[in-house]
């Protein structure tokens, strides 16, 4: 890793702000922009070059959201959300990119972010109340409060596997791809990994490569885009009722303008359904899983949506054997959907093997390649597609140290404790945006992130206009919050596959559900509280 110096980052060394904000993505860059318009004076610090977070990082072949690009996006400022033209249905990463750095200039945001600067270690002193935040670039600043805008798919996992250095080709991982981009023409590729990431590179890296290798170990369940470009006419009637259509959303399950049906799959007679999966299938993306009320929760129900896409996969795949291994035979929705263009065609080429890894494993990575089962598969490239430690990973990195010199690492041992998604107990005026607890990425994540911002910027001018010191939540709030979200998702089928949700890709770390899902009763509960004087916090 680099070390730049203040000087390099044109940055003071040290100073004092009201507020620290660690991440200059989506979250950190309003969450400056909201502080400000409160008159607080706050400074960013992002590790990247660049702003944008995991838009910045994640630059592989194929990268896009699977939220439509109306609803993706800031709706702070009627005039931002009014002037800047998406161009497809889903937007692709450099354009949400290029948006992000338009929000920076627009809003005149640079000046407080300073780039190129790990933070190392937030630690709280309680002698005077406020955080010391130290950075890879030398800095030593104090901040009365300090905001985690760290992200929740951020700190990417790549595998212990045995002679992971030894490679002498070319290895990528998804979520650090090279900005200048990569040829992979006339190479021999593998890619590890069958996720999000991967079912979106996968398509356009076959395209490139001499031959591509996919090491399998879960087949996940992936729906059509169907992306497009965007309709101007269907923009034009969007913008011309933006409010509504927002306020709209956030009323809706997981805060996505999807049509949920109110009906079970189970009621419903087999050919209805069929239709019904049939159109969901045709729309593409997110929406299917709204297609019957119980699938989340009903195992019978959720066969249904199973057997579904497995006979899609029999339709699409030619050859049956490859069918069989990339039908995924667990819960559908239960692992984050995925949102592919062409994914499963691509196994219809000549150039592209599937490699079942799931009863043998990747044994070793070697100088020329990996090996399975004994058979040494030589490759010029290895991407890692293997995803991230989820939720807790960037903000456990990050040496933070609350009251009693007690670091976070250790106060969630057995996995994360919060109140609310949005402070925990033993660090004042510490917050996190889109924090384990909180409903997060099972929402659209931008809006989710705005209702954070705004509550967490409220209440710091709270805390500061009432002339309090701190704040911090009580044992007995956050006790029952995380058993809430613990029974809530209790009740679902989420529990029950081996997902990052869960923390279970990664290992030693602990099994536990970590978002809420409660979308949007949340932000009810988030409103209610601070209605109350911060109820289930305490003030000094
Ligand atoms: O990561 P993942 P991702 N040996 O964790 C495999 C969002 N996102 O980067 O399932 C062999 O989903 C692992 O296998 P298994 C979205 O929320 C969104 O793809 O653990 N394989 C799995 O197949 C998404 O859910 C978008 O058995 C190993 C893969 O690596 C989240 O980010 C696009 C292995 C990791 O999949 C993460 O997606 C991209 C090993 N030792 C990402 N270890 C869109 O908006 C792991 N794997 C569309």
């Amino acid at each position: 890793e680099v070390k730049l110096t203040p000087m390099e980052t044109n940055q003071e060394p040290s100073g004092e702000f009201d507020v620290a904000i660690v991440g200059a993505g989506f979250a950190g860059l309003y969450m400056l922009h909201r502080l400000r318009e409160l008159g607080l004076s706050a400074r960013v610090f992002e590790a990247g070059s660049g702003v944008g977070g995991t838009w910045f990082w994640n630059r592989y072949p194929g990268a896009r959201c699977d939220v439509e690009s109306m609803e993706y996006s800031y709706q702070f400022s009627d005039e931002l959300q009014q002037e800047w033209v998406w161009t497809e249905r889903y937007a692709s990463q450099p354009e949400i990119l290029r948006y992000l750095n338009h929000v920076a200039d627009r809003f005149d945001l640079r000046r407080d972010i300073q780039l190129n600067t790990r933070v190392l270690a937030a630690t709280f002193n309680e002698t005077v109340g406020h955080w010391i935040v130290e950075t890879s670039a030398g800095n030593r600043v104090t901040a009365q409060f300090c905001v985690m805008a760290t992200g929740c798919l951020s700190s990417t996992n790549t595998p212990n596997f045995k002679g992971r250095d030894r490679f002498t080709g070319l290895s990528y991982h998804t979520g650090n791809w090279p900005h200048e981009g990569v040829d992979f023409n006339g190479k021999r590729v593998g890619v590890i990994g069958t996720g999000s990431s991967a079912i979106q590179s996968i398509p356009l890296i076959a395209q490139q490569a001499s031959h591509l290798f996919v090491f399998q170990r879960t087949p996940a369940y992936t729906v059509p885009a169907h992306n497009s470009l965007l309709d101007s006419e269907v923009q034009r009637e969007v913008k011309a009722n933006y409010a509504n259509f927002r306020a709209r959303n956030k009323l809706l399950p997981f805060g996505i303008n999807i049509l949920h049906n109110e009906v079970s799959a189970l009621v419903t007679p087999p050919q209805e359904r069929r239709r019904e999966y049939e159109q969901r299938w045709a729309q593409g993306g997110l929406p299917f899983l709204g297609a019957f009320a119980d699938l989340l929760f009903s195992m019978e129900a959720n066969d249904t949506a199973a057997e579904f896409i497995q006979g899609k996969i029999r339709e699409i795949v030619d050859d049956p054997a490859i069918a069989e291994k990339l039908s995924p035979r667990t819960v559908v929705g239960c692992k984050r959907l995925c949102v592919d263009t062409g994914y499963y065609q691509t196994f219809n080429r000549s150039n592209v093997t599937l490699i079942d890894v799931s009863s043998s494993p990747i044994e070793e990575i070697t100088k020329r390649g990996l090996t399975v089962k004994g058979k040494e598969y030589e490759l010029d490239a290895i991407v890692f597609a293997t995803g991230y430690d989820a939720m807790t990973g960037s903000l456990l990195k990050i040496d933070i140290r609350g009251k009693g010199g007690r670091a976070l690492k250790q106060a969630w041992a057995e996995g994360p404790r919060t109140y609310l998604g949005l402070a925990t107990v033993g660090f004042p005026n510490l917050f996190t945006i889109t924090g384990p607890g909180s409903p997060s990425v099972l929402t659209n994540m931008i809006p989710s992130i705005e209702q954070h911002v705004e509550w967490i910027a409220d209440c710091i001018f709270y805390v500061r206009d009432r002339g309090f010191a701190c704040i911090e939540p009580t044992l007995a709030a956050q006790g029952a919050w995380v058993n809430h979200v613990n029974e809530v998702a209790g009740a679902t089928l989420f529990p029950r596959c081996n997902s990052w949700y869960l923390g279970a890709n990664i290992p030693s770390k602990p099994r536990v559900f970590m978002p809420y899902l409660g979308f949007p009763p949340y932000v009810e509960k988030c409103d209610d509280v601070a209605a109350k004087g911060y109820e289930g916090f305490v003030l000094i």
